[in-house]
């Protein structure tokens, strides 16, 4: 700790603790200027920068259709939506440069495979029906867990979140509307949702995370107020939200055991396969390797962008001291 100062003495950890407990208890927003515990902030930063993480590595299986897109209007909305996650990738890497991490860190232990980013990322997009059901699940998914994050103890995490749930939100509508269109088609368009819904159904609820009970960080994140609802919650509120949105589609989810409980007015579903989600999580899923090799080659093909825009950063400085 640094010495007091002639005019105001450094309050003690203990104080400075204290503010910190009644800045979260009062749900105030901490900010970067802020004292904090060194567990909340690296807690930040890992989760932070794997939302990063997903967002940048999320932006390939939909960018592998770019350039077979079935018209001009496809072609423009995804390369918007596609633009988008990378928007979101760098809010979130300069809300984590504000608690002391380096972004160029974070992406070499991206890809040293240090650091993660989310699970449902290692599934191929097979046809175009992928695009719709990435928007309409994946995306919902992502909403159903991250409007909460508009809500988190962090300032500019929470901040970042209010920008991304505004853009979430056109991507979802775009993949219905997608999906709705297909649905409206032939019998091979109808069978192509059909088969891509009972493909990305199940590692969409993976999305959320591990079991409640087998979460090791929900705890401590909820009492600091960087988690709202823990995974099981937020699981089960898409669920509820997305067997509706289901039937008004016409598609069924592939899960027998899907019902609702007269009791609660919730859907109950059926057991989710979680060593796939560890075998994923491992590193073994059906994309890992590819994500990230294309991760790497991009870093390394663009260094040299990088390293232009030090050298003339450095030069303007230079020029203007
Ligand atoms: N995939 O204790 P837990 C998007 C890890 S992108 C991989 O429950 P926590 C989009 C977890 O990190 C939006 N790993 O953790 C982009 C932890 O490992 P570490 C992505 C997962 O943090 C492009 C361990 O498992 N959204 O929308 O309390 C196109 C134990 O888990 C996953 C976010 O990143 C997973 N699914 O809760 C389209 C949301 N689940 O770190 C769309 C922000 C868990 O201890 N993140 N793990 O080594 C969160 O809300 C939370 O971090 C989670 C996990 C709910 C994901």
């Amino acid at each position: 700790m640094s010495a007091p100062t002639l005019d105001r003495p450094v309050p003690d950890e203990t104080a400075l603790q204290q503010q910190f407990d009644a800045t979260i208890a009062a749900d105030h927003r901490i900010e970067p200027r802020d004292w904090m515990p060194e567990g909340y902030r690296k807690g930040l930063i890992r989760q932070i920068a794997q939302h990063a993480h997903s967002e940048i590595i999320g932006m390939q299986p939909e960018g592998d259709w770019l350039l077979a897109a079935p018209s001009l209007r496809r072609k423009a909305i995804l390369l918007a939506k596609v633009q988008d996650e990378a928007g979101h990738g760098l809010y979130l890497y300069s809300a984590a440069e504000t608690l002391g991490a380096d972004r160029a860190d974070l992406t070499d232990k991206l890809i040293e495979r240090k650091q993660k980013y989310s699970s449902i990322f290692n599934y191929p997009t097979l046809t175009y029906a992928d695009v719709g059901v990435i928007g309409w699940l994946v995306d919902g998914a992502a909403i159903c867990n991250q409007v909460p994050l508009c809500r988190s103890s962090y300032g500019p995490y929470a901040r970042a979140m209010i920008r991304v749930c505004k853009e979430e939100s056109f991507h979802q509508r775009q993949g219905y509307e997608l999906l709705m269109t297909m649905m409206r088609g032939t019998d091979a368009q109808r069978a192509m949702v059909q088969d891509s819904v009972d493909r990305w159904w199940w590692p969409s609820l993976m999305m959320f995370g591990p079991p409640d009970d087998d979460s090791p960080n929900s705890a401590q994140s909820m009492a600091w107020g960087v988690k709202r609802h823990t995974n099981d919650e937020l699981r089960q509120r898409f669920v509820d939200m997305s067997v509706p949105q289901a039937e008004v589609l016409g598609v069924t989810l592939p899960d027998p055991e899907l019902a609702l409980d007269p009791e609660t007015g919730r859907y109950r579903f059926g057991a989710i396969d979680w060593s796939e989600f560890k075998q994923v999580l491992a590193g073994n899923g059906p994309c890992n390797d590819e994500r990230i090799a294309r991760r790497r080659a991009a870093r390394d093909d663009n260094a040299w962008v990088t390293e232009a825009a030090t050298a003339y950063a450095d030069k303007h400085a230079a020029v203007s001291a």
